[in-house]
C-alpha cells in the first residue's frame, strides 16, 4: 500500500516531504500517486525532455526515495545499458509492455522497445512495431501499480525476475503510478500520456480493406456487395496501389483517374474512405514532393550531412524529418490537395521507417535528426527511431485537421510510441492467417490497451497467407468487437472479404458485423469514456475482479468496457474452458445474445463468441443499421439490456453527439444514465442524469431483462 506518497500529499505530514533532498536518488510527486524517480542528482538535472507525455510535468514535492515502496534501483550494468530495477512481491502479474506477440501475462517475458517491420512475426517477437516502456503489474490483493521507462532510446522491458528496463545512450528516469486498482493506474498513465480524442463516428464502424483494392471499379464493387448483401460496413481502405509508382500524394492515371468521384461515388452508399500515405518520399527530380521537400530541406540527413537515401516501394526514397517542427508543417500542408479529393482518413504505413535492403530494415541508427528543442534538440536516429512514425502522424493529423476544419481526423499508423494515441489508431501489423494468430490477436489487443493505445485490433483474418473460411468466421466473429474492426489482407492472397468463403461463412459474417452495430451506441460511448479519462476499451477480463488470481491469465476473453464481456473461441475445435468472473452478490454474469437475421438467436452460430452482462449493468444498443447515417434519425430506437444486481438494479450511459464535428466539445452531446429498479414482477427505468446540450430525442426505449 502506497502509504508514504499518501501522507506526502497530505499538508500536514512534514516527516517525509523535504523541499530538496540531498539524497543520491530522488523521487519526485507528479500526480496522485504518481512519482518520478531519477538515478542521481546529475540524472534529474539532465533529464531529456519526455516526448511520451502530454506536458512537461514539474515536481509537486520532493520525497525521500528510500522509504518508497517501490523505489527503482538504478545502475548500469557491463554491457553499458543504463539499468532500473523494481522488485515485486510473489503472486503478481504483469502485463503492457506495448504491442506484444503472445499470451496476455507478460511475468517472464523479455521484449525490446525498437519500431521494427516484422512482417509475419510469430508467437514471441522480441520486438514488433510500436514502442511502449510501460509495465502494469497487478498484485495479489488486486491494487496495481504501473512502471513508465521514460525513454525513447532502445530500451529492453525484461519481466523475467521483477521489472527490469535496460536502456542504452541516457540514464532515463522511471515514473511509478501506484493506486488502488489497475484501472486507476491507467486512468493516472491517461493522465500523464492523454486521451484519445474521439473519433469520427464512422470510424467506429466496420472498416474493409486490402492490399489492395485496385481499379476503383474494384473499389466500387466490394462497397456496393456490402450494400447489396447487407453486411454492416462504414469503411473502405485504399492501399498503396492507388499511387502512381508508389509516389505519396499522387494518383494511378489509369486505375484512379478520379478519386474524387471514387469517394463521392462511396460517400453515396455510406462508405467513408482512408487512402494510405507512407514516409518514403521517391527521390525523382520532377515530382512536386521531392522537389517541395528539397526546396523546404526537410530531408533526414546521414552523419556526414548528406541527404539519406533508403530503399523503399517507389524505389530510392528520401524522409522527412518528422522531429522537426517545419518539416511537420511542411509534411501537413501536404494534405490541403489531398484531403480536397475528399478523402476522409489517412493511413501511415511504413513509419517505423521501413527500409528495404538493409539488415536492419531501417535507417542507420547515426542518421541525424533536427528535432525541436521541446522534443529534445538535435540528436541521432538511434535516439529519435522509436517516436519517428508517431511524429509522422502527429504531423499528419495537423494536416488532415487543416485541411478539413471542423472535421474529426481519422489516422492509422502501424509504427508509433507511448503517448502516440493522441495523434491515431494502430493495427497489430502484418499478421498471419493462422489460428496461432488467431488467439494471440485479443492479448495482443489487450495488452496495446493496457500500453495506453485503446484504439486498436488486428487484420481480421490474417494479413498474411490465406487461411480458410473456418479461421475466418471464427476470427470475424469476435474481431467485430475489437475497438478497431478492420479485415485485411496481403497482395496475392484469396480474396478475403466476409462473402468470399461462401453462404456460410458470410451468414456468420453478417451475424458477427449486426451484433458490432447493435452495440454500437454502448460501443461509442467507451469511446466517449476513454476519450474522457483514459479507459481502456477492450480490456482483460480480470478487470472485472483483479483480486481473483483465476482470471489473471485469461486471454481467450475480454470485456468490451466494464459490462460485456466477450468470450471466444480461439481454437479450431472451440474446447477451451473460459474462466467466467465470479458472480457478484450470488448473481452471475448472464448469457445473452441477438435475434439472428434469419430468424432464431445469434448464439445458435458456433462461430460467434458467447456474450456476458454484469450484474447491475445497462448496455445500451440499437436497431441494426447498415452504416452511421443510415436512417434519418439513428437515435429514434433504443433497446436497454438489462441485467439487475443482487438489489435488483442496475445502470448505465449512453453517449451520443452528432457523430461528426467539433461541437460535441462545446458541450452539444447527451450523456444519459440510465437506472433500471426491479418493482414486484416488473422493472421499471429511469433516467437519473443527464449531461450536455443536444436535445434529448423522442424515442422507443425497449427494456429487455436478461435473468
Ligand atoms: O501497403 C501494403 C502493406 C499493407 O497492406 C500492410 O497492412 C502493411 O502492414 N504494407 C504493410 C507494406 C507491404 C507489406 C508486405
Amino acid at each position: 500500500m502506497n502509504h508514504l506518497i499518501r501522507s506526502v500529499l497530505c499538508t500536514t505530514c512534514v516527516i517525509c516531504v523535504t523541499p530538496s533532498i540531498a539524497h543520491a536518488q530522488l523521487g519526485e510527486i507528479i500526480g496522485k500517486g504518481i512519482v518520478r524517480f531519477d538515478a542521481s542528482d546529475e540524472a534529474r538535472v539532465n533529464r531529456r525532455p519526455s516526448i511520451a507525455m502530454v506536458r512537461e510535468f514539474e515536481s509537486i514535492g520532493d520525497i525521500d526515495a528510500s522509504a518508497h515502496p517501490l523505489v527503482p534501483s538504478f545502475s548500469k550494468n557491463d554491457e553499458g545499458r543504463y539499468v532500473a530495477s523494481i522488485d515485486i512481491e510473489a503472486g503478481t502479474s504483469l502485463y503492457g509492455t506495448g504491442q506484444v506477440a503472445g499470451p496476455l501475462l507478460r511475468n517472464g517475458f523479455v521484449t525490446e522497445t525498437w519500431n521494427y517491420d516484422a512482417f509475419g512475426y510469430g508467437l514471441g517477437a522480441e520486438n514488433l512495431y510500436t514502442s511502449q516502456p510501460w509495465v502494469l503489474a497487478v498484485r495479489p490483493d488486486g491494487t496495481a501499480f504501473g512502471v513508465l521507462a521514460d525513454t525513447t532510446e532502445r530500451c529492453q522491458i525484461d519481466l523475467r525476475e521483477g521489472i527490469t528496463f535496460r536502456g542504452v545512450g541516457y540514464q532515463f528516469p522511471v515514473i511509478v503510478i501506484d493506486r488502488e486498482s489497475p484501472q486507476a493506474v491507467m486512468e493516472g498513465l491517461a493522465e500523464l500520456t492523454g486521451t484519445i480524442a474521439m473519433p469520427p463516428r464512422w470510424a467506429v464502424g466496420y472498416h474493409q480493406c486490402r492490399y489492395s483494392y485496385n481499379p476503383d471499379s474494384r473499389v466500387k464493387e466490394v462497397a456496393d456487395t456490402f450494400r447489396e448483401k447487407q453486411l454492416p460496413a462504414d469503411v473502405i481502405w485504399m492501399d498503396i496501389d492507388y499511387m502512381d509508382g508508389y509516389r505519396v500524394f499522387t494518383f494511378d492515371d489509369e486505375q484512379f483517374p478520379d478519386p474524387k468521384e471514387l469517394n463521392r461515388y462511396l460517400d453515396s452508399i455510406g462508405f467513408s474512405n482512408v487512402w494510405m500515405i507512407d514516409p518514403g518520399v521517391k527521390k525523382e527530380d520532377g515530382y512536386f514532393v521531392y522537389d517541395s521537400g528539397t526546396e523546404h530541406d526537410v530531408w533526414v540527413k546521414d552523419a556526414s550531412g548528406k541527404t539519406y537515401t533508403g530503399e523503399v516501394w517507389p524505389g530510392v526514397c528520401v524522409f522527412p524529418d518528422y522531429l522537426n517542427e517545419d518539416v511537420r508543417e511542411w509534411w501537413s500542408d501536404l494534405y490541403e490537395e489531398f484531403m480536397a479529393y475528399e478523402i476522409d482518413g489517412v493511413w501511415n504505413d511504413m513509419n517505423e521507417p521501413a527500409v528495404f535492403n538493409v539488415e536492419t530494415k531501417t535507417m542507420p541508427e547515426d542518421n541525424v535528426h533536427e528535432a525541436d528543442p521541446e522534443l529534445g534538440g538535435t540528436d541521432d536516429h538511434a535516439r529519435y527511431h522509436n517516436v519517428y512514425g508517431m511524429q509522422m502522424i502527429r504531423a499528419t493529423r495537423e494536416g488532415v485537421m487543416d485541411a478539413n476544419p471542423g472535421k474529426r481526423p481519422f489516422v492509422l499508423s502501424r509504427a508509433n510510441y507511448l503517448g502516440g494515441h493522441r495523434y491515431g489508431a494502430t493495427w497489430t501489423g502484418d499478421n498471419s492467417a493462422n489460428w496461432e494468430h488467431l488467439d494471440m490477436s485479443i492479448p495482443m489487443t489487450v495488452n496495446l490497451a493496457l500500453s495506453g493505445q485503446p484504439f486498436a485490433g488486428p487484420d481480421i483474418g490474417g494479413f498474411a497467407y490465406n487461411g480458410d473460411g473456418e479461421l475466418f468466421a471464427r476470427w470475424m466473429g469476435f474481431g467485430s468487437l475489437f475497438p478497431f474492426s478492420r479485415g485485411h489482407t496481403a497482395k496475392g492472397n484469396i480474396d478475403k472479404e466476409p462473402w468470399a468463403f461462401g453462404p456460410e461463412v458470410e451468414a456468420t459474417c453478417r451475424r458477427a458485423l449486426e451484433r458490432r452495430y447493435r452495440l454500437m451506441p454502448y460501443i461509442y460511448t467507451l469511446f466517449y469514456e476513454s476519450s474522457v479519462h483514459g479507459t481502456p476499451i477492450s480490456m482483460p477480463t480480470f478487470f472485472a475482479d483483479p483480486s481473483d488470481p483465476a482470471l489473471r491469465s485469461e486471454d481467450d476473453s475480454f470485456l468490451l468496457g466494464d459490462s460485456l464481456l466477450v468470450v471466444a473461441k480461439v481454437t479450431p475445435e472451440a474446447d477451451r474452458v473460459a474462466v467466467l468472473p465470479k458472480a457478484i452478490d450470488g448473481v452471475e454474469w448472464a448469457k445473452f445474445d441477438f435475434p439472428s437475421f434469419d430468424g432464431g438467436r445469434d448464439s445458435k452460430d458456433p462461430d460467434q463468441p458467447d456474450l456476458y452482462i454484469k450484474p447491475g449493468s445497462i448496455i445500451v444498443t440499437a436497431p441494426v443499421t447498415q452504416y452511421f447515417g443510415d436512417r434519418p434519425d439513428q437515435r429514434d430506437e433504443i433497446t436497454l439490456i438489462v441485467h439487475l444486481d443482487a438489489n435488483g438494479e442496475a445502470t448505465g450511459t449512453l453517449y451520443e453527439d452528432a457523430g461528426e464535428g467539433m461541437e460535441y466539445m462545446m458541450g452539444e452531446y447527451l450523456l444519459t444514465t440510465f437506472k433500471a429498479s426491479r418493482e414486484g414482477d416488473d422493472v421499471s427505468v429511469e433516467v437519473i442524469d443527464q449531461e450536455g446540450n443536444m436535445e434529448a430525442p423522442q424515442r422507443t426505449v425497449k427494456v429487455r431483462v436478461i435473468e
